[in-house]
């Protein structure tokens, strides 16, 4: 039987501060996705686009409510739902989900579409960051820095009910971060996701970093990968929206997206925050290709 993938693009820079993530899926297309991929074995269908309204096209009243704040929420939120049927649909059909972004706010939609489709999945969120801050704890404002509370049931208004909780913190790892904001320390904590930072890779290796990443994402019914490119070193994959150095090298990144196609257990791919205006010649969305290529099994013999 053919393996079947399905790749859904989401072109949405709404929830950061830099533009240009919005070009992201045209990106990771334009570097091959889908010919490595039929290369590799698969059936692949491209779904096209989840259609987005571009930021200056958004003018909605801002989100704002005392202290607590989340910039474009009504977008975000509306695109969110619209891929999370696409992605419930992908589902249910047994095939591969692959999600391109735009920036990361879109994960909550993600996760939420395979809840839909019953898996209620464990999640390995590879990141600089934590993306664990809610609208009471973001210093920014900036949704793209809230998804994982949604998901895991943290966070609260503007976010509908339909899209929270949607898989439990004991199956999450946040693996790669080295940014974390005071209050999502906090929440790291209150959600009982499993850190793996970068002092923790540097001490134990990334073999052991992700044999512990899929013990506990194995907790779930199969496992979401949500990639952030700027988990890797900026000298790696310079075209992201929010560089920080010190991150993953390419042979890290490589053999943590190897050691989960050999687990058997990857259910779902999300890819984002590509931003082709920082970029040198798309190096950074074609390093999200070769990623995407080895989590689905791509190995060198
Ligand atoms: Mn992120």
């Amino acid at each position: 039987m053919t393996r079947a993938v399905e790749i859904v693009g989401v072109p949405m820079d709404l929830g950061g501060f830099r533009r240009g993530v919005d070009m992201g899926p045209s990106a990771i297309r334009y570097a091959g996705l889908g010919a490595r991929l039929t290369a590799l074995g698969y059936s692949v269908r491209d779904r096209g686009n989840v259609r987005v309204r571009d930021r200056d096209q958004d003018v909605e009243i801002e989100y704002a409510h005392g202290a607590r704040q989340a910039h474009h929420a009504e977008e975000i939120v509306r695109a969110a739902e619209e891929l999370a049927k696409v992605v419930a649909d992908i589902a249910k059909s047994g095939a591969t989900p692959v999600v391109l972004g735009g920036d990361h706010s879109i994960g909550m939609g993600t996760i939420a579409g395979l809840a839909r489709a019953g898996h209620r999945v464990g999640v390995i969120w590879v990141d600089a960051h934590g993306d664990i801050n809610t609208p009471d704890t973001t210093p920014s404002g900036n949704v793209h820095g809230m998804p994982f509370a949604v998901a895991l049931g943290l966070a609260d208004d503007p976010f509908p009910k339909a899209l929270r909780g949607t898989t439990d913190g004991s199956a999450g790892v946040l693996l790669g971060i080295r940014d974390i904001d005071p209050g999502e320390k906090a929440n790291i904590k209150r959600a009982g996701v499993t850190p793996i930072t970068m002092a923790d890779i540097d001490r134990i290796g990334m073999a052991k970093a992700m044999e512990n990443a899929i013990a506990v994402a194995s907790k779930g019914d199969g496992i979401h990968l949500s990639l952030d490119m700027d988990a890797i070193d900026p000298d790696e994959a310079p075209g992201v929206g929010t560089p920080v150095r010190g991150g993953l090298t390419y042979r890290e990144a490589q053999l943590a997206m190897e050691m989960l196609a050999a687990s058997g257990k990857l259910r779902s791919i999300e890819v984002c925050e590509v931003n082709p205006i920082l970029d040198r010649e798309n190096r950074t969305a074609t390093l999200a290709v070769e990623l995407i290529a080895s989590a689905l099994g791509q190995t060198i013999l």
